[in-house]
């Protein structure tokens, strides 16, 4: 097909092959290479393409030799290799991609056509050499010549040459190009076994003279061993290093010249004075050398030593050396714990411990890698000792758990490994502390005793939790922690469930707040006040109108005042406004405030606006009257307030808000029976359970609220429940906080018409108490300004106070303002009635449009205010409409003097009909300069727990307030594009037309929608991460503060582009949320992944794992069924985080595989002793002499492991680990997140290859270990039996068969992705008599090892084999002797072959099964016969009817 515009061959390829007689057809061109090309020319591609692939065979043969290759194939190849160098958009040459690192399939003159673009680059900023094989010196020469010139012109910054081992005129030419140009950009170079032998080094160390930029350079030796450097090679690259202005930093990994290296370059006084950072990896025997360094050097700031290899001794006097001399700010030590090496662990006490000064500031940082978890254990005995300051020599201490071996019976020894014996902490000088647990959730008991002994220390400022499995508990000992400690002030939680579930905005909140508070508290311990226990508690009265809480309030207050009934007159009571405020209680003991809220709706916008920001020692009392109403009312009035409650509280620990049902109007009630109630107040309990502590109805619940008699056993009730919550162990308060709060609680009772106090008037007052309350020793160091300024910022905390920023006055009143300001402007404005018989103000009916109205309007309703109030000191128009406005409760727009005042007016009543959800949809909101292209985003940021949590009535008002203001006054946004209106606020930014909605009513306020029309020059990701970033991400951390709905944990889902585009109603819109829509993408790309056969693996687009759909429904009205790409849903950045779970599971499911397998090899090796040859296989000849170099990331040779195979499989995953962690590497260069996922996707398909080929190398092996035999597989007998009692559960198998009992067969499905059990199986009834018990016996033992290699291998999680596995402790002490084969076994293998019981077992499986196999296997096992095509799949299996569909779809399987 001849695409019009593509010229298949270039003038310059015509050039190239000018002369050549061809007499070649043209044939058609390819697809593959046609759309190669156009991409490449239309400059859109970003990574070098591979082409050794399939497609491109025809032109790039792997078996011919390039030269002989003419003609047509030539000139295509040209143009080819033509267009990528002249394609200028690639930041990386990677020169092992093009052909999988033959560089032999090119010419040299071809290679100067694909190179040559390069050199002018200016985007090109990493050469890579790495692992290339070559037929010839000269090509590789040649090669060499080429990347020189390209270090010598283009923009590269980075060359890495690693596994080449080039010879020294490679490095001559490399060099060369250096040379020519001093100019040269190379700032890193990295040479990892890069050379053939030490004659190179010269030119290195002329690469190094040459390139004036170099600030990085990187030494590793070769895998091979040879590592050997002369005298002369050594002195010629130190003298390069020594003279190096700009080298900043060097890493030598694995060699043995390093340290005679570092001390001629680096030591003495004339050593070089560049040198920032050193990094030594994976060396022997240095401690000298870096004592030496670390003493003598004046320009080192950093050095790292990871997993060097020293006696514990040399580690002592290293450890001396850096408490008295070292002169480096951090020293970082990193040490892989591998179970085998005792030395460690006295290396790293030696070190800590010799390291550690009274004196001196710690500088080192402690990094523990470890697979064990005794090893875990020590790692967190040392972190006892260090927190409790006892080794004073760290500065930071990491400790990751990989994999570790445990059964996890050992979580009760971990909660007490961290004992503080009964020390505070306060010695300790940790400063960070990062936990990482990658698989089994071994930290799980930990959490608890951590945040305890956290409480009172005071050096640790960093917490790393990263990656965790936490919890609701964990959370809630944290949020506790943070009540009282004041040091810590990052906690990075990212990766972890919290990140996920929205609590970690709350996290951050609290750490923000603990700053503010922080400063106060120090101010009043440097003053030395004196401390108390805490006694202010909080009574607030809610429920719906009319209840009765007015008047319980009154009834309770008269009690404590002791007034008879007679003696206080019922006052014709009004239905409350806003809040009332008053002291129930104000004595020595405690100081209990009683809040009385209003029922009425329309008042909840102001109440949790009002709502102290601290929020211990609370209960809240819900009154209900079941006085003519369904009993349907009280659980949906309950669950109302629960959710208020829980939504405007901050977690503060274990403490939770206490909540009490009152029950009122007992008088007008006939029946006394309150079992309606209790079963609603039990089923709420339960789901409420995280949030509020809803005490059970008692008796004295019930109640005539007027009734003082049947008050008083409430009040009691109430009071103990007050006290209980007091005695408990609270953060401590200066005394003279409770003396202020008290003396303003009478005064202002005195003179109800002074609310508000200047700062002069409060300075005044609190004088005389102040002086009183500083000790003597203090007096003179005083800075009263500061305590009094502190003491504002705490009175507020608390409650006692209420200070608004940017407002002259402080007020003393907070029931003032609840109630006598808010609560009866709102009610002016509403048109409330407080009397059901009151004649009505004469308010014109006023009605806002959009939430406005106009300036008359305004001053109307303030006027009418102050016209209705007495006259109060300090309050003016311009006071009110100052407190209004710095209590985000409205604004002004300047131009046209309108106010936007939602909570207090309401909407016109033809805009507004009843805000019930279809009612309402902003219509005036819609897309401005949309065009056919335009893309769209929406997302909703919702309640995590719909059930229990709501955004409160004041949320969203005050957002739009807080954000408008935010981004005029510090985003320097214009006004015009800040619109406000009743629903909504609508942006213009960064180009970009953002909607940010919330409709709320009384029926729906879970969710803030953010809507979305991109701007057309920007990307799609980047309007995404625009928006996220600055209307998102402040959402939520607005959500979280005080003034927000700090109980509301928030989370984030997509909707459906089409809602966006279209405007639909946000009650209809279509929206899943991204975790969720993340984990069906997740399930659907690993789903692929295994249905892919072995050996077609690199046969897949990557792109094609990626075709993940999700479905809409119809909206009626609006919109058909819609699919749309997840990937197009998510975010780039999802997708990466999608990739990288994938990725990392895979690697530790090959990492457990490879453990079990190692396990099984060692097993096997035991019973037959010449097991060399049986479990050898060809490759192993050319391996004897294999040793394998340590990877941090996958390979741990264990040293007990010495049998080919397994060295084997150490290999396979060592070079797997090496690309992993090349990769790595080579990802951290890579900007482009597109590239950066087409290599983690590639590096997936290579990882799952491995798994699967290792996973059927292990099955064999299991095979063999129960003698299932090459003849039972020609036989198709059934491999997986196991045996259950008659009830079919597994577990409940035990040692004790006896004759007489009856048991089923069962068998597992024999799928290559896993076996597994199969659901509702029938299984074979067998009784037991004397014949079969024996070999039943054994059919269990062959499916307890089955299960225990499956266990060891981690396929229990992989195959979702939970149920099926038997308790640990069963399976290791019943029946068999699972650590190895059977004694009885073994001694009969080592007789003579084989054993003659398993052989016994299986012809009796055999035997007992056969009449089944005939026709009601499916019915009874439900399970199918299927052929796997590839033999490597072992032919034969019974499957279940899934994995048997899944099969055939991808065609590895027939019937
Ligand atoms: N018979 C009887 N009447 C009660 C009882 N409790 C309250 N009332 C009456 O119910 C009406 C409302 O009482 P309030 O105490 O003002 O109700 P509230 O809960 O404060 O109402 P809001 O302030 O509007 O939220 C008044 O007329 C009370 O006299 C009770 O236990 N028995
Ligand atoms: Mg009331």
């Amino acid at each position: 097909m001849e695409v019009a515009g593509l010229s298949i061959v270039s003038d310059a390829a015509k050039l190239a092959t000018r002369g050549m007689e061809s007499a070649d057809v043209e044939p058609e061109l390819p697809f593959a290479v046609q759309d190669l090309i156009r991409r490449l020319e239309g400059k859109v591609e970003v990574w070098l393409p591979e082409l050794s692939g399939p497609e491109f065979r025809n032109f790039f043969p792997a078996c011919a030799s390039p030269s002989t290759i003419v003609g047509w194939q030539s000139q295509v190849r040209l143009r080819v290799l033509e267009a990528i160098g002249s394609c200028d958009t690639f930041t990386l040459l990677d020169i092992q991609v093009i052909f999988g690192g033959d560089i032999s399939r090119l010419t040299a003159s071809e290679w100067e056509v694909l190179l040559r673009g390069f050199r002018c680059s200016t985007v090109l900023r990493v050469i890579r050499v790495e692992d290339l094989t070559w037929n010839s010196d000269a090509e590789m020469e040649s090669l060499c010549f080429q990347l020189g010139r390209i270090l010598n012109t283009s923009s590269v910054i980075d060359l890495t040459i690693v596994n080449c081992s080039l010879s020294a005129r490679c490095f001559l030419n490399l060099a060369s190009g250096l040379r020519e140009n001093c100019q040269s950009k190379l700032k890193s170079l990295d040479l990892h076994n890069a050379w053939e032998d030490s004659s190179a080094v010269k030119h290195v160390a002329d690469m190094i003279n040459s390139a004036t930029r170099l600030r990085k350079l990187s030494l590793g030796s070769c895998s091979n061993g040879i590592d050997d450097m002369d005298e002369a090679a050594l002195g010629i690259l130190s003298q390069a290093l020594l003279h190096s202005s700009s080298l900043k930093e060097i890493k030598l990994v694995d060699v043995k010249w390093g340290a005679s290296l570092l001390l001629k370059a680096l030591a003495g006084d004339d050593g070089n004075r560049s040198i920032e950072r050193l990094l030594l990896e994976n060396m022997d025997r240095l401690g000298d050398c870096i004592r030496e360094l670390l003493i003598s050097n004046r320009s080192l700031k950093e050095v790292r030593l990871n997993s060097l290899r020293m006696r514990p001794e040399e580690w002592h006097q290293l450890g001396e050396a850096i408490r008295d001399h070292a002169r480096a700010a951090n020293i970082i030590i990193e040490f892989y714990l591998d179970e085998n090496v005792e030395d460690n662990w006295k290396s790293i006490e030696a070190l800590a411990c010799a390291a550690s000064s009274d004196v001196k500031d710690p500088t080192v940082d402690l990094v523990l890698t470890t697979p064990s978890d005794h090893e875990v254990m020590l790692s967190l005995n040392l972190l006892g000792r260090v927190l409790r300051g006892e080794i004073r020599s760290l500065k930071s201490f990491s400790l990751s758990a990989r994999h570790p071996r445990t059964s996890g019976s050992n979580q009760d020894t971990l909660k007490s490994i961290l004992p503080m014996n009964g020390k505070t902490g306060e010695a300790s000088v940790l400063k960070s502390l990062t936990l990482r647990d990658s698989a089994r959730n071994l930290f799980k008991g930990i959490w608890k005793q951590l945040f305890w002994y956290l409480r009172e220390n005071t050096s640790l400022t960093h917490l790393d939790l990263n990656h965790f499995t936490l919890d609701e508990e964990a959370f809630r000992d944290l949020m506790g922690l943070l009540q009282v400690n004041l040091t810590l002030q990052e906690i990075d939680v990212s990766y972890t469930s919290w990140a996920k579930d929205g609590k970690a905005a709350q996290i951050q909140e609290a750490l923000k707040q603990n700053q503010k508070r922080a400063v106060y508290m120090s101010v009043f311990r440097e003053t030395r006040l004196a401390f108390g226990d805490a006694k202010a508690g909080r009574l607030f009265l809610c429920g719906s109108p009319r209840a009765g809480k007015t008047h319980l309030r009154q009834t309770l207050m008269r009690i404590i005042q002791g007034k008879s009934w007679l003696g206080n007159k019922w006052c014709a009571l009004r239905r409350t406004k806003g809040i009332e405020v008053e002291f129930l209680q104000n004595n020595d003991k405690m100081q209990i405030s009683i809040w009385d809220l209003a029922g009425q709706w329309i008042f909840r916008t102001l109440q949790n606006v009002l709502f102290p920001q601290t929020n211990n020692f609370c209960v809240f009392i819900f009154v209900y009257s079941p006085f003519g109403k369904p009993e349907s009312c009280f659980r949906d009035e309950l669950e109302d307030w629960l959710s208020f409650i829980t939504s405007s509280t901050k977690c503060t620990g274990h403490n939770l808000p206490q909540v009490l049902v009152v029950i009122s109007h007992k008088d007008k009630v006939i029946s006394n029976s309150l079992n309606w109630a209790h079963s609603i107040v039990d089923e709420l309990t339960k789901r409420f359970a995280n949030f509020v502590d809803l005490l059970p109805i008692e008796d004295c619940c019930f109640v005539d609220t007027r009734k003082r008699k049947q008050v008083i056993p409430l009040k009691n009730h109430i009071f103990q429940s007050l006290e209980n919550l007091l005695s408990e162990k609270s953060p401590r308060v200066p005394k003279l906080c409770f003396q202020l709060t008290s003396l303003f609680a009478t005064t202002t009772k005195e003179n109800r018409s002074c609310p508000l106090w200047s700062s002069e008037k409060f300075r005044d007052f609190c004088t005389p108490i102040l002086t009183q309350a500083i000790p003597p020793s203090s007096v003179h160091s005083v800075d009263h300004s500061r305590i009094k300024m502190s003491l504002v910022s705490y009175l507020n905390d608390i409650g006692s106070i209420v200070c608004i920023p940017n407002l002259d006055y402080i007020i003393v009143d907070p029931n003032w303002l609840t109630n006598t300001l808010l609560g009866e402007l709102v009610a002016l404005g509403q048109h409330f009635q407080a009397q059901e018989f009151e004649t009505s103000y004469e308010l014109s009916p006023d009605a806002s449009k959009d939430g406005f109205v106009s300036k008359s309007v305004f001053a109307g309703l303030i006027e009418k205010f102050l016209g209705k109030q007495p006259c109060f000191e300090n309050v003016d128009r311009e006071v009110l409409e100052n407190i209004l406005i710095n209590l985000d409760l409205c604004f002004k727009l300047e131009d046209t003097s309108q106010y936007f005042i939602p909570s207090f007016i309401p909407e016109h009543a033809s805009d507004e009909e009843k805000n019930d959800q279809e009612g309402v949809h902003a219509k005036s909101m819609n897309w401005a300069n949309m065009t056919k292209t335009s893309q769209f985003v929406g997302i909703r940021i919702q309640c995590q727990d719909e059930r229990t949590m709501s955004l409160t009535a004041a949320f969203f008002p005050r957002f739009q307030m807080f954000m408008r203001r935010k981004l005029i006054s510090e985003m320097d946004v214009s006004k015009e594009n800040v619109t406000c209106s009743r629903h909504y606020l609508q942006l213009f930014l960064d180009g970009h037309q953002i909607y940010v909605e919330h409709v709320q009513s009384e029926k729906s306020h879970k969710y803030v929608d953010v809507l979305m029309l991109c701007s057309s020059q920007k990307s799609r990701e980047a309007a995404i991460k625009y928006v996220m970033k600055h209307i998102v991400q402040e959402l939520i951390s607005f959500c979280a503060s005080p003034k927000g709905c700090p109980g509301v944990a928030l989370v984030l889902g997509v909707m459906q582009t089409r809602c966006v585009e279209m405007l639909i109603p946000s009650y209809l819109r279509r929206v899943i949320l991204i975790e969720k829509l993340k984990s069906d993408f997740i399930r659907s790309i690993n789903d692929k992944l295994e249905e892919i056969p072995l050996d077609s693996l690199h046969l897949v687009e990557k792109e094609e794992l990626f075709l993940y759909e999700q479905c809409w429904p119809p909206i009626e009205g609006h919109t058909e069924r819609i699919s749309e790409r997840a990937r197009d849903l998510l975010w780039d950045s999802d997708v990466e985080a999608i990739v990288n779970d994938i990725r990392q599971k895979r690697i530790q499911q090959l990492e457990s595989l490879q453990e079990g397998l190692i396990s099984l090899n060692n097993d096997l090796a035991q019973c037959y002793p010449e097991a060399e040859d049986i479990v050898s296989n060809s490759n192993i000849a050319q391996m004897k002499d294999w040793k394998p170099r340590t990877s941090r990331c996958l390979s741990r040779a264990t040293s007990s492991v010495e049998s080919p195979s397994t060295r084997l499989v150490l290999l396979k995953i060592d070079l797997l680990g090496q690309k992993v962690d090349g990769l790595d590497e080579r990802l951290r260069s890579v900007q482009n997140i597109l590239q950066r996922l087409d290599m983690k996707m590639g590096q997936i398909l290579s990882l799952q290859q491995e798994l699967q080929s290792t996973l059927s190398d292990f099955m064999s092996r299991v095979d063999m270990i129960v003698e299932y035999s090459q003849e039972l597989q020609v036989a198709r007998t059934p491999k997986r039996p196991y045996v259950t009692d008659d009830v079919g559960i597994f577990y409940r198998m035990s040692a004790l068969l006896h004759v007489g009992k009856t048991v089923r067969l069962h068998l597992m499905c024999e799928s290559v992705t896993g076996f597994h059990s199969v659901n509702d199986q029938e299984g074979l009834k067998i009784r037991l008599d004397r014949e079969n018990s024996l070999w039943i016996r054994k059919t269990v033992e062959i499916s307890y090892k089955v299960m225990h290699y499956a266990v060891k291998a981690g396929l229990d999680v992989t195959f979702g084999l939970g149920q099926a596995i038997p308790d640990w402790e069963d399976l290791k002490s019943n029946i068999v002797q699972l650590y190895g084969i059977s004694d009885d076994d073994r001694r009969a293998i080592l007789a003579g072959g084989e054993s003659k019981e398993l052989q016994e077992a299986w012809l009796r499986i055999q035997q007992t099964l056969a009449p089944q196999l005939q026709n009601r296997y499916s019915e009874i096992f439900k399970l199918y016969q299927v052929k796997y095509l590839s033999l490597e799949k072992g032919g034969h299996a019974w499957v279940c009817v899934q994995c048997m569909n899944r099969g055939l779809r991808c065609g590895i399987l027939t019937c």
